[in-house]
């Protein structure tokens, strides 16, 4: 393990924030024992990943999975974080993580299709904006000194997620090990009853359209801004997870060249994904 700075260590070659994740419990996730019943959201930060939990509980209730926990953090939560892992073990099915891992720290279970993986991507613009804001509120991250800088850290991967290309190409390149459903933020803003359909369908889940409807009712940015079980607000002193939530707030924010350079490096280094991008 080394550490960074005061905010981040590096384990593995994957950076970390202190005090959410330890070489320990990333040690201990290649004996975790898996369930095929077990479903895994797995996101780079600031892609939609609270969303996709909203999503993922409400269809699992909708459809008679109870969890006993009071919100989406405790019902679904971050595989590599240390605070609630005593009852994973024990916790009924279907049992729901988050993780911001790349495939590598994964459980090896999963490699044999034995569990679900939803895997959300977002263009790499509006993810850096939402990073460098949730940087400013967040007390266990370093306050950028400016979008420039945050910008520059981002593309060099010096930054909590490690780089944003690496975590795309390595989950992308999984899709024919893992039993995994690859999502965007965009096409969730473009449509989110679709969006909600295809996790419906991809966990076996069978809901009424009723039900379809009041899962993407609970899971609309204005419902989950004042939904306190889904919002996250009580783990930031200030500011608020749910910011803005929409596609192209980047244009504030990058020059023309800097829009350049990340079009070049998408095309260098994971051109040959063949992934499409919406950016407005
Ligand atoms: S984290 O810290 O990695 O878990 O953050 P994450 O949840 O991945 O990303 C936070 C951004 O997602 C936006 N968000 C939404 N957008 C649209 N609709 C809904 N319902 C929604 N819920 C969360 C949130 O506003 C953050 O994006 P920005 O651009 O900062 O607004």
């Amino acid at each position: 393990m080394e550490t960074i700075n005061d905010y981040l260590f590096k384990y593995k070659n994957y950076i970390f924030s202190i005090g959410f994740a330890s070489p320990e419990i990333l040690d201990s996730l290649q004996s975790f024992e898996i369930r095929e019943s077990d479903v895994f959201l797995a996101t780079y930060p600031k892609s939609g990943t609270i969303w996709t939990q909203q999503i993922i509980i409400s269809i699992c209730e909708s459809a008679g999975d109870l969890f006993e926990y009071q919100n989406n953090h405790e019902k679904m939560p971050w595989l590599e974080h240390r605070e609630n892992r005593e009852d994973y073990p024990v916790r009924p099915s279907p049992r729901l993580f988050t993780t911001h891992l790349r495939p590598a720290f994964m459980p090896p279970g999963v490699k044999d299709k034995k569990a679900k993986i939803i895997y959300v991507t977002r263009n790499p613009k509006d993810a850096v904006v939402s990073a460098f804001h949730f940087s400013q509120i967040c007390d266990r991250l370093e306050t950028p000194k400016s979008f420039e800088h945050y910008l520059e850290n981002y593309l060099e991967g010096n930054v909590s997620g490690s780089s944003w290309f690496d975590h795309i190409r390595r989950w992308h390149s999984v899709g024919d090990q893992y039993n995994i459903l690859f999502l965007s933020y965009e096409d969730m803003i473009g449509d989110l009853k679709t969006a909600v359909t295809k996790i419906c369908t991809f966990l076996g889940k069978n809901l009424s359209e009723e039900d379809v409807e009041k899962v993407v009712e609970k899971s609309t940015f204005k419902n989950m801004k004042e939904d306190p079980k889904a919002n996250y607000k009580n783990s930031l002193k200030k500011g608020d997870f749910m910011r803005k939530g929409q596609i192209s707030d980047w244009k504030n924010y990058f020059t023309v060249a800097q829009s350049e350079r990340v079009d070049r490096l998408l095309q260098e280094r994971i051109g040959d994904l063949s992934l499409k991008f919406v950016w407005e």
